[in-house]
Formats: structure tokens, sequence, C-alpha cells
């Protein structure tokens, strides 16, 4: 015989639900790392920053992930990767199909799947829904110590509500061609010198081979990975080939854990 379904009271619900969200919050109000975008560089950079066990906070403006990799190659359900990055995709278990030497076609929906779930596993918390509009700096010396956090709805409304601040020891931008943080900084944060002329024409073994040279650190405390590296250094495009945004994503997390163990804080 079927077990009868629970009964649920109306304001239980609400209760578990802002009661467990609130903990989130405090608990992520600091942490180690701030990823801002679950996109292919942002979700495999958290994988390894979690893994490292460095507390990592992911912050995405969608109420999805996996950024760019849903519309793969003009809407078609498939996107191409080149060696060695297959070997990221095959440690969280995403299916390869070979194409050609060392270069393969995976499908988008495992491809978003399976690095969300690597980087959840690892223990990175992702907060949907919420949009990074600015930094938390300081000066003497200078440098980023965390983000500014709104609600993507109220983002979109206009309507004026205060963001909430939210301190970490590194901020990276994984936010793809636009690179919104760095945006931020160049504006708002006039000392750092940091310009975003934006991405090259397409170009792409060049691009692949820029994208993952130019990933680090912008000024203490602030990082850059994936497509907001072409943007701040004027590098060539890509499409729909990912290999570049997944070592990206790998090399910054390696760049971040090295530099916050260096610092003892770990
Ligand atoms: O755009 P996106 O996929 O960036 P990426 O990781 O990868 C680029 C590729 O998808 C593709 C390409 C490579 O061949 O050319 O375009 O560099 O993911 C960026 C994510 O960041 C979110 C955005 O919704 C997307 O999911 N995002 C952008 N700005 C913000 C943000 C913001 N200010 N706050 C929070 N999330």
């Amino acid at each position: 015989m079927k077990e009868e379904i629970k009964s649920v009271d109306e304001t239980f619900i609400t209760k578990a639900i802002i009661k467990k969200a609130a903990d989130d919050w405090i608990e992520f109000s600091e942490c180690d790392v701030i990823v801002v975008g679950a996109g292919p560089a942002g979700l495999t950079a958290s994988i390894y920053l979690a893994k490292s066990g460095l507390k990592t906070l992911v912050l995405e403006r969608r109420l999805s992930f996996g950024g760019g990799i849903g519309g793969g190659g003009m809407s078609l359900h498939k996107l191409v990767i080149e060696s060695p990055a297959d070997d990221i995709l095959r440690e969280f278990g995403c299916r390869l199909e070979p194409v050609d030497d060392n270069v393969y076609v995976t499908d988008t929906a495992a491809m978003m799947a399976k690095l969300a779930a690597g980087a959840i596993d690892a223990g990175a918390k992702i907060i949907l829904g919420v949009v990074v509009d600015d930094l938390i700096f300081r000066s003497s010396p200078l440098k980023i110590v965390g983000a500014v956090v709104q609600w993507t709805s109220v983002s979109m409304s206009g309507l004026h509500v205060d963001p909430l601040p939210i301190k970490s020891k590194a901020v990276i931008d994984c936010t793809g061609h636009d690179a919104e943080v760095l945006a931020v900084a160049s504006r708002k944060i006039p000392e750092l010198n940091i310009m975003v002329p934006g991405e090259k024409s397409m170009w792409v073994d060049l691009a692949e081979k820029l994208i993952v040279e130019n990933t680090g650190e912008v000024c203490p405390g602030l990082y850059v990975a994936g497509m907001a590296v072409a943007a701040l250094h004027q590098t060539p495009r890509m499409g729909p080939i990912f290999g570049g945004m997944l070592l990206s994503g790998k090399k910054v997390a390696e760049l971040v854990i090295e530099k916050i163990k260096l610092r003892g804080n770990l």
C-alpha cells in the first residue's frame, strides 16, 4: 500500500525557506572567493576552488546556470571541445564524442549539468537570480575585498533598493563578453587604471591561446577568467569552442588557491 503524502502547513514552508536562505546568506556573507557568473569559466573555477577547501560562493544573474553553454552554436545543442580541456569534462562524467584528433563534441545540456553538479558536489554554493553590481574596496594598499549584490528582479525593476555587501579574499569576474565586474571597477575605482576595451573579431586558435595566457589577477583581490579576459585584453572571440573557457576557469582557480595559501589564510 502506498504511503499517504505528508501534510505540510503553508507557513511551515515559508518559515523553512526564509530561515534556511538566511542561514546561507549569513554563512556566505564572509567567504574566501566570490565567483561572479555561472558560465563555463565560473563553474569550472568554482569546482577547483571548492575542491581545494576554499569557501566558494557563485553568484549568477539568471535563474539557471551554464551561461553561453546552453545556446551551443547558433542554438544547435552541441559544442566543440579541444584537448587538453576534454580531461576536465571527463573528470566530471561528461560524455564526449571524438570528431577529429583531440577534438570532441558534447551535448550542451550534459555539459551544463555536469559542470554545475561538479561545483555543487565539491561544496561551492551557487545562488541564482542575483546580480553583482559593485565591489567593496580598500586603499593603502589598494585592493578589492568583496562584492555588492542585488536581486536580479529588483535590478530589472529599476526600483531604488540598496544592495548588500559580501566580503571575500578574492572576487573573480566570470561574467563573459561584457566583463561586468571589471567594467564597474574601471568606472568607479579609477585609481585601479582598469580599461575594458572589449573583445576583437573571431580568430579561434589565437583566441583560445590568449584567453588562457591572460587569465589571472587584475589587481589585488580581483581576478578575471573566461570571455571577460578577451574584453579586458582586447583579444579575439572564438565562438562555440569551449576548451579555452574550461582551462581559463581551472587556471584562475589555481592562481587564487596559490595566493590565498601564500597569504597563510588557509
Ligand atoms: O557568458 P558566459 O558563458 O561567460 P564565460 O564563462 O563563457 C563564454 C562562453 O559562454 C561563450 C564563448 C566561448 O566560446 O564565447 O560565450 O566567459 O557566462 C557568464 C555568466 O555570468 C552571468 C551571466 O548571466 C552568465 O550566466 N553574469 C553576467 N553578468 C553578471 C552575471 C553579473 N553582474 N552578476 C551576476 N552574474
